[in-house]
């Protein structure tokens, strides 16, 4: 009997959902099999133990019709529904679909029209112009078709940070819960805080690793142990992700840590450095070449102060600068979490927030905030309820009222996301705009389009005299949507000259500004905002994210907006305001 895990049971129902839209049936019945897929893939234990228990009916999504074939996978290893499908839709149909920008229709119409089969047939066919003269095609339709199947190619297995941090840190906490676990961290890319990780590195200190490894290898999130041994274990998580635990005793701690926080080029530098200075450098130890005891670092700072270096943040580890930095005495002082002090994106129920503004303001009090600005859609997004010139007035009437009741404990702001729409014109004119606290300007639709053309479309909003803060400015999703193609260093200038500041959006499925960029424009004297765009309370959390960010730009609190005391900040909008 094949043993279905929970990520092959979800993949069998997404790929259901996916050859259902082709055949172009019922939209509910297409929706029913992908929440099911969502369900399964999400379900952080093993959906084998859900079913022994007869509990799968009690799962999000899942009804009498989908238990019972749940239940036929788990018990004879296949699903006939599914099988019967495959033997109607051909399998690369459904590999189409995962190119950007294609859907079902069209995979359809290319399967009717010119039985295209598979990605390489369709690339094929899109080289040839065989695309362009279909019905609803074109010279425009077939280029794109080639662009997503080049995206497509470039797209890798590394998830968002926002994926793999909670899960880890969970982890953590388990493993230090262990008698015998000493210190912990999660370290890699995670620990430098990168946007996309590819596994999850954890590493203990402990002087008895086999009550840790055991409980590490039997966790309930864990699908298959791919590795287990006394310093190392490795397993896959049921969501496919895979974790990396090592456990070294506490003297050598120190340098376990170092090496597996990397990044590779950073420690390459690093072993450079200590080989100059007749030592070899691993996770275990720095050992003199003559022959003279190995040197054991219980901490990481002892490592770098052994070659003569301050500790440098793990999020600026990337061979950037920093060894030079650190040499050189001037390692920025990089932004925290406990600089922030407000929030400049977020939503309400005034357009698609889930809460109200004393909601959100209670929810960003809770988490240590002093200020935030609203920041609802402006309509011409298309938004249901987005805000329009004649509710304005109400909303500030609205947020008056809550800063009346919250009396100086906490102050709102009040502010729109204002759409540059595609053809670079703003939703409100600026008498509408002069009656915000302060506007920020985004772009959310027609991002594809020319450099030249999104360039200007952006600056024009940057020169609008009322627009202070531009959100999320290359629109990227990570990991599924390249950045807008902008000419960032025009960006930056205008910015600066127009006294307007680029937000680092703190939620992980954006991150934009990215680490370098956000580097770039501090260099050439832009201010940023780091927000976390809420839309439910519980997102004021990402922050950290956001942060982190910015601490892999090499930013300062000076630097940032809303790590500013409100006073300042008001004084920043009057300058602004003057210019
Ligand atoms: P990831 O997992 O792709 O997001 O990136 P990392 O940085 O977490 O890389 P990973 O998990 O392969 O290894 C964790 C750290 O271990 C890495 O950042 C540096 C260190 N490391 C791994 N392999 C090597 C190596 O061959 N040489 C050196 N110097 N360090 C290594
Ligand atoms: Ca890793
Ligand atoms: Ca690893
Ligand atoms: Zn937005």
């Amino acid at each position: 009997m094949a043993d279905l895990t929970n990520r092959e049971i979800a993949r069998i129902f997404a790929r259901i959902a996916d050859m259902l839209r082709i055949k172009a049936e019922s939209i509910h019945r297409v929706l029913a099999y992908e929440r099911a897929s969502e369900t399964i893939a999400e379900l952080p234990r093993d959906v084998r133990a859900v079913f022994e228990e007869g509990g799968l009916t009690e799962l999000p999504g899942i009804g009498e019709t989908l238990a019972a074939k749940i239940e036929e996978m788990l018990t004879t290893g296949h699903l006939e529904f599914y099988e019967r499908l495959q033997s109607e839709i051909p399998a690369g149909l459904v590999d189409m679909l995962a190119i950007p920008g294609l859907g079902h229709k069209k995979v359809a119409l290319f399967w009717k029209e010119l039985e295209i089969t598979s990605i390489e047939a369709l690339q094929a066919a899109a080289e040839a112009g065989k695309l362009r003269d279909l019905p609803g095609m074109g010279a425009k339709s077939e280029t794109n078709v080639l662009e997503g199947i080049a995206a497509l190619a470039r797209r890798s297995d590394r998830v968002p940070i926002g994926d793999a941090y909670p899960i880890a840190m969970q982890m953590l906490k388990r493993l230090l819960d262990i008698e015998g676990a000493l210190q912990g961290e999660v370290a890699g890319s995670l620990r430098r805080r990168r946007a996309t990780i590819g596994d999850i590195d954890i590493l203990i200190a402990s002087d008895t690793p086999e009550p840790i490894m055991q409980a590490f290898t039997t966790q309930p999130e864990v699908a298959r142990v791919l590795g287990q041994g006394s310093t190392k274990s490795s397993v896959e998580l049921h969501n496919g992700q895979q974790v990396d635990l090592r456990v070294l005793p506490p003297e050598r701690y120190g340098t376990l840590l170092q090496y597996f926080t990397g990044s590779k080029e950073h420690n390459v530098r690093l072993r450079e450095l200590a080989l100059k200075q007749g030592l070899s450098l691993n996770e275990h130890a720095l050992t003199p070449l003559d022959g003279s005891p190995e040197i054991l670092c219980a901490s990481e700072g002892e490592v770098y102060q052994r070659l003569g270096l301050p500790w440098i943040a793990p999020e600026l580890r990337e061979d950037r600068g920093e060894i030079e930095a650190a040499q050189e005495g001037r390692l920025p002082e990089l932004i925290t979490l406990a600089d922030i002090q407000g929030d400049m994106q977020l939503h309400t129920t005034w357009s698609d927030g889930k809460a109200s503004v004393m909601e959100m303001a209670q929810a960003a009090m809770a988490q240590g905030r002093r200020y935030m600005l609203v920041t609802d859609h402006s309509f011409g997004l298309g938004i249901t309820q987005g805000i329009k010139p004649e509710d304005v007035a109400q909303q500030r009437a609205e947020i008056a009222q809550v800063n009346a009741e919250l009396a100086g404990a906490f102050r709102v702001l009040h502010g729109v996301e204002l759409e540059i729409k595609a053809d670079g014109s703003l939703d409100f004119d600026d008498e509408v705009l002069a009656q915000f606290d302060i506007v920020l300007a985004s772009m959310h639709t027609s991002l594809r389009q020319p450099r030249e053309q999104i360039t200007a479309r952006v600056l024009r909003a940057i020169q609008n005299p009322y627009v202070m803060i531009l959100g999320h400015p290359r629109g990227q999703m990570i990991p599924d949507r390249e950045p807008a193609d902008l000419d960032m260093d025009r960006i930056f200038e205008a910015a600066r000259t127009h006294h307007v500041a680029l937000e680092i959006n703190a939620n992980p499925h954006r991150l934009d500004l990215d680490d370098t960029h956000a580097r770039r424009a501090v260099e050439l004297g832009v201010r940023l905002t780091i927000s976390t765009d809420a839309h439910d309370p519980a997102h004021f959390a990402f922050m950290h994210y956001g942060v982190a960010t910015a601490r892999r730009g090499w930013v300062t609190a000076a630097s940032v907006i809303n790590a500013w005391p409100l006073d300042h900040v008001l004084g920043w909008v009057e300058e602004g305001r003057r210019q």
